[in-house]
């Protein structure tokens, strides 16, 4: 599943890193993040919860502004 994930708190280029990283062990393919969008673009699996994907990117210290599926 694709999605944008709109994601507050990053300002560098360490941010995108870091957020890659986590959704990257969630199992996240195709993953681009840009701080200057403020967002990142991953393919999915469907089974992988928006809750999940939420407390992934809290825990590394981001905020979840919303979550876009298309
Ligand atoms: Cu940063």
């Amino acid at each position: 599943m694709r999605m944008k994930i709109f994601v507050g708190g990053m300002n560098c280029f360490h941010c995108v890193e870091c957020v890659s990283e986590v959704l990257k062990n969630i199992g996240a393919k195709d993953v681009k993040v840009s701080f200057v969008k403020s967002a990142a673009t991953i393919n999915i699996a469907s089974s992988i919860t928006d809750k999940l994907i939420k407390s992934t990117i809290e825990g590394a210290g981001y905020e979840v502004l919303a979550i876009e599926k298309n």
